[in-house]
């Protein structure tokens, strides 16, 4: 189970303010979280208000009272062509209120707007699209604070399967940055993918441009920029659109002194928050379903509880996956609660919003010797040598074997922006051997009944 740093979380600080830029991965304006709908209409809550559109509201009203030197989009501010109508009017209404500010508006085009925003651009007066048809371009950044060149790429169309970097205009757009300036990256690309349909880039090629820091959208897991002595990342969704997208998602403020590290953080605004978790049960918590239900209320509750990033003001919604883990003797409790588990009877109050709890995952194990089963000379006794095998490392012929079958699978993508990453071929195999064991134990215990 993926868990990510937590970002640094940005705090209002007078003093160096103005110094930052606001930057802004993914919108997809248009788009909806997926498959919440009944649940939330049980909590008063409506779809749009968990939706990119509220989150660019928040955007603006963030940046609105504590305006930055700029803002800043990554691509893919709108979904697709149809929710064009749409995302014109909301973001007019944004740049509007930007603008009125004194805040510049920037952006380049990803791959989902890549035909679409330069037509939205061009009608909304006040916004910038920075290297259009997919042509390098320099860009000083106006208003007060040391000189910053931002270094810039869009889109042309949906596809780009060669690196941006040999696209037109970089070298001269680099040999005109200003003595002194700070040089920032901007581009919607696909870093270190191998091939890609989605403007493949290299790390390693965007680090020998000597850039300061390069913010880059399309993935939508942010990177631990906040955490990088020179940030280069994607600066992931602006609020998670499904459940993979778990974790603080939101825009990032970032400071860019006249000398010295650019520093970005985290602006906690995002209206849902999507999370998986892993419980270990031990044998108390698993006794019925009721000591579960409550066990997993209050161990949810103490791990959101504790989580500065889920302390705003505008968040509406937690939404969780629970997988349940642990050695257990009894596991029936366990088996009734997920079978019978609806995510509208799995509700909690944390931080007085509800906490939905949307599946869960029975991945406890049996709690039996292995070492003791693998004597014995019976399917069950060769099924737990296996798994010994697997756990130390071993079985490395049924390894090979497995990771030839799964290779096919290796980089297939539910969709563009969404990387389904296969677990290790050591992995599906044991939890294939445990499952097994499962059922030759049922059977086991069926027989002495
Ligand atoms: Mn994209």
């Amino acid at each position: 189970m993926p868990e990510h740093p937590a970002p640094e979380i940005w705090r209002a600080d007078p003093d160096r303010e103005r110094q930052e830029i606001l930057f802004v991965g993914d919108v997809h304006l248009g788009r909806r979280p997926s498959g919440l709908d009944e649940i939330l209409d049980d909590h008063g809550l409506k779809p749009n208000e968990l939706s990119p559109a509220t989150a660019l509201e928040r955007v603006t009203e963030h940046a609105c009272a504590h305006p930055p030197r700029a803002v800043v989009f990554a691509g893919d501010l709108v979904d697709q062509e149809d929710d064009c109508f749409e995302a014109y009017g909301v973001l007019e209404r944004n740049v509007r209120a930007l603008r009125e500010e004194g805040i510049a508006v920037l952006a380049v085009a990803g791959n989902h707007d890549a035909m679409v925003l330069p037509r939205l651009i061009h009608r909304v007066e006040g916004v910038e699209l920075l290297g259009e048809g997919a042509t390098w371009e320099l860009r000083a950044l106006e208003g007060d604070g040391p000189p910053v060149d931002l270094l810039a790429w869009s889109f042309k169309t949906s596809h780009h399967s060669d690196s941006p970097l040999d696209a037109p205009g970089l070298h001269e757009a680099i040999g005109g940055r200003r003595p002194g300036a700070r040089l920032l990256g901007l581009l919607h690309g696909d870093l270190d993918a191998g091939t890609s349909r989605y403007a493949p880039v290299s790390r390693r090629r965007l680090e020998d441009l000597s850039l300061d820091a390069c913010f880059l959208g399309h993935v939508h897991q942010p990177c631990a920029l906040s955490e990088m002595e020179r940030p280069l990342g994607y600066l992931g969704s602006l609020v998670g659109l499904k459940p993979t997208e778990a974790g603080p998602r939101g825009p990032w403020r970032v400071e860019v002194p006249a000398m010295g590290p650019i520093r970005p953080r985290q602006v906690a605004l995002s209206p849902i928050r999507w999370e998986r978790f892993e419980l270990p049960l031990e044998e108390e918590h698993a006794a019925d379903e009721d000591r579960l239900h409550a066990h997993l209320e209050g161990w949810l509750r103490a791990r959101l509880e504790a989580d500065e990033s889920l302390r705003h003001e505008h968040l509406r919604a937690v939404v969780v996956r629970v997988e349940l883990t642990g050695r257990l003797a009894h596991r029936a409790a366990v088996r009734s609660f997920v079978e019978r588990h609806a995510p509208k009877d799995t509700v909690f109050r944390v931080l007085d919003r509800p906490v939905i709890v949307q599946r869960v995952y029975d991945h406890t194990r049996a709690a039996v010797d292995l070492e003791v089963l693998a004597r014995e000379s019976s399917p069950l006794g060769h099924v737990a040598t296996q798994l010994l095998a697997l756990q130390a490392g071993g079985a490395e012929a049924l390894v090979r074997r497995a990771g030839e079958g799964l290779e096919g699978l290796g980089d297939w993508r539910l969709d563009d922006d969404d990387l389904l990453e296969l677990p290790p071929a050591r992995e599906v195999l044991e939890q294939s051997a445990w499952r097994l064991l499962d059922v030759l134990l049922a059977q086991r215990e069926e027989l002495s009944a």
